[in-house]
């Protein structure tokens, strides 16, 4: 049977949707970062069932924002705080379904990915160290615990770094390494742009 082959992907272009996301205004886009996330998603689907139940989540956050986006035509992540804000702080606090406290579980998530991306650029060769150290240092504290453990169980099924850098499809390891080097800074943009807004509207801690 002539089954549909997944179109072969490489995280370089996964990674550059976050470059494209940060304007000259300083504002992040919507459309490059959801499409940044959808791209991150697959790539950890294709890392296998065990990791299911993180990308469900992330599945889901993303489809809960497209359908802001949609409906409301939100450009950039500022444009949509701004929005939400409008109908004052504590209804925005009172909504567990607000586009702002879905960002901020995936802007937390963008902190973890990029701590685990520089782990991986320094040549670290255990990825569960390297992933559980990440997410200790990011998302962990935001997780009740038995999300952490199960986080954790999870990572230990984690692909070593040599297979790491060849299923990211970039080419040689020399070259998948000059990748993230590159793309890592787009992504500390993306998030420090995002904590400044969240925090300037005193969002960081959305329930
Ligand atoms: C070369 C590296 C590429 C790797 C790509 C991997 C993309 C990872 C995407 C992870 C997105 C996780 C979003 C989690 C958001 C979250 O914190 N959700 C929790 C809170 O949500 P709520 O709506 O209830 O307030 C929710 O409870 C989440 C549950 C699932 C477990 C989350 C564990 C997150 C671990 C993060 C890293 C996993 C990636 C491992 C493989 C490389």
């Amino acid at each position: 049977a002539a089954a549909a082959a997944a179109a072969p992907f490489s995280l370089r272009e996964v990674l550059d949707a976050f470059r494209r996301c940060v304007t000259e205004q300083r504002e992040v886009l919507l459309e490059p970062y959801l499409s940044g996330w959808r791209g991150l998603i697959r790539f950890l689907q294709s890392l296998g069932a065990v990791f299911s139940f993180i990308s469900k989540d992330a599945v889901a956050k993303v489809a809960l924002l497209e359908g802001h986006q949609q409906q409301h035509g939100f450009v950039s992540l500022q444009s949509l705080v701004q929005h939400e804000l409008a109908a004052g702080p504590a209804a925005l606090r009172a909504r567990s379904d607000s586009g702002c406290r879905t960002v901020l579980r995936l802007h937390r998530a963008l902190r973890w990915l990029q701590l685990f991306l520089e782990g991986l650029r320094s040549g670290e060769p255990r990825t569960s160290v390297l992933c559980t150290d990440a997410y200790n240092a990011s998302l962990a504290q935001h997780h009740p615990w038995v999300v952490r453990k199960a986080a954790t169980v999870a990572f230990c099924a984690l692909p070593s770094r040599d297979a790491f850098l060849e299923i990211m499809n970039v080419g040689s390891q020399e070259e998948a390494v000059a990748m993230l080097g590159e793309a890592i800074p787009y992504i500390g943009d993306v998030y420090s742009i995002t904590q400044e807004l969240f925090t300037q509207h005193k969002l960081l801690d959305l329930p």
